[in-house]
């Protein structure tokens, strides 16, 4: 078999036997990206709706980043952070000054920045507030997902997730998601909670967005406890849901200097996927001095965290989120998004509902959850060019790339559309 020319079914099989089975894909071969578009090995082109879960919000092989990236890859890849570089601080400049926050703490992955809070939030529970040593708890929201980390799993309620990965980490309360009153028990009823890790839209459990207020909500009460209000915009974050943050107001990004909507505004902010426009891994923690400036040298690290090609792909990146106006073309295509979809819902038995912000949507198929109609109907539209995924069982995620067109975005609600009326169970 030539390896520089694999046919799908060939490609599939050396996953199949090579590789671990931690994934079920869509039976899909991939190998090439521009745009709001991907190629499959045999040249069939599709419109790409999942974004790499939300990590292409920039469309894919964006000449900018890629750029950037290329460039400073031939300059300087990696230092560790033993020795400074002229990249970083450059970069942490921008970013925190772009999210509004003191400082930022540059890591690689979402579920590593999702750690860096987590340690962050207790280490600034015991030095700060003053609870005593390993009492410190963290509030977490049932159905949440912040990724795979041992101590993620421990406060997930996802059995496929966490099944046979124990003994688990202690120290977390989840309480149910969009219900202020359990906030607000909770925080009444024990005084060692140091932090609410929430997710603004909780993404895979099916595209969960709460009640208007319910962040603003939440951060109120965390603020009246003095216990820290964590925001993981690993998914929903950078113009997804038609803001540059989802804990951002409804402000739009014209202000470059945004500092942030005050009754919204995490104490720590969780970013990955699309600060770097799926080119690199690049994460991030940010916060204000009186949080972050509990982390002294050696508390913390990584050997890639802040790398100077991290910091060129992110800063190009970012600057293409404004430039090319991305959130506000994620409010504008979600409007019509959800209402065309919303419209044909009225047509057929197949499709319950449809939800979402932004270009981070869901649409509800009617049957049951442990049914395959939501996987057959991806694979039907990926028949139809069209690519996209069932998060959990009978729901189907669109979040497209934020740089599609209205033109594009009707062609592919005209695909949707076929794909589900011409279904056959
Ligand atoms: C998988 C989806 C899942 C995340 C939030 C942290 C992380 C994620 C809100 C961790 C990662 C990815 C992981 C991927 C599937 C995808 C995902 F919702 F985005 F679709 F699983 F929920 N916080 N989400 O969504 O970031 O370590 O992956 O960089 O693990 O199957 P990561």
């Amino acid at each position: 078999m030539a390896l520089d020319q694999l046919t799908s079914q060939q490609a599939i099989e050396l996953e199949d036997k090579h590789g671990a089975h931690n994934y079920h894909p869509l039976p899909v071969v991939l190998s090439k990206g521009e745009g709001v578009h991907v190629w499959d090995v045999e040249g069939k082109k599709y419109y790409d709706f999942l974004s790499a879960y939300s990590a292409v919000n920039q469309g894919h092989c964006h000449p900018k980043i890629v750029d950037a990236m290329v460039n400073q890859a031939k300059t300087l890849t990696l230092t560790s952070r033993a020795f400074h570089n002229d990249m970083l601080g450059k970069y942490e400049k921008f970013a925190t000054e772009l999210f509004g926050f003191d400082k930022i703490l540059p890591m690689n992955t979402g579920a590593e920045a999702v750690e860096t809070a987590l340690k962050l939030c207790r280490k600034w529970a015991y030095e700060v507030k003053g609870l005593s040593e390993n009492q410190a708890k963290i509030v977490v929201c049932e159905n949440n997902f912040h990724g795979r980390t041992t101590t993620i799993i421990s406060f997930s309620n996802d059995a496929v997730a966490r099944t046979n990965f124990g003994p688990f980490t202690n120290g977390f309360i989840k309480i149910e998601y969009n219900n202020l009153k359990a906030l607000e028990e909770v925080l009444e009823s024990d005084s060692n909670i140091a932090g609410f890790l929430v997710e603004p839209i909780q993404g895979e459990a099916g595209v969960y967005v709460p009640t208007e207020g319910y962040l603003a909500a939440a951060k109120a009460l965390c603020a009246k406890h003095n216990v820290l209000f964590i925001a993981d915009e690993v998914q929903t974050g950078i113009a997804r849901t038609g803001r540059l943050l989802a804990t951002c107001g409804n402000c739009s990004c014209a202000d470059k200097n945004c500092s942030g909507s005050p009754e919204t505004k995490p104490d720590i902010l969780i970013l990955g996927k699309a600060i770097s426009g799926g080119a690199y891994p690049v994460s991030a923690v940010l916060a204000n001095n009186s949080i972050m400036n509990v982390i002294k040298p050696g508390n913390h690290g990584s050997t890639f965290g802040g790398n100077p090609v991290a910091a060129a792909v992110a800063m190009a990146a970012l600057e293409v989120v404004q430039d090319e106006k991305l959130a506000e073309n994620a409010e504008r295509l979600g409007e019509i998004f959800r209402a065309e979809l919303a419209e044909f819902a009225k047509t057929t038995d197949l499709v319950l509902s449809v939800r979402g912000k932004g270009l981070l949507n869901a649409v509800l198929i009617n049957d049951t959850e442990d049914s395959s109609t939501a996987w057959d109907i991806c694979m039907n539209l990926r028949d139809n060019g069209l690519l996209a995924k069932p998060t959990h069982g009978n729901i189907i995620r669109f979040a497209p790339p934020l740089v599609m067109t209205e033109e594009q975005l009707m062609d592919c609600i005209a695909i949707i559309k076929k794909t589900i009326s011409e279904f056959k169970k």
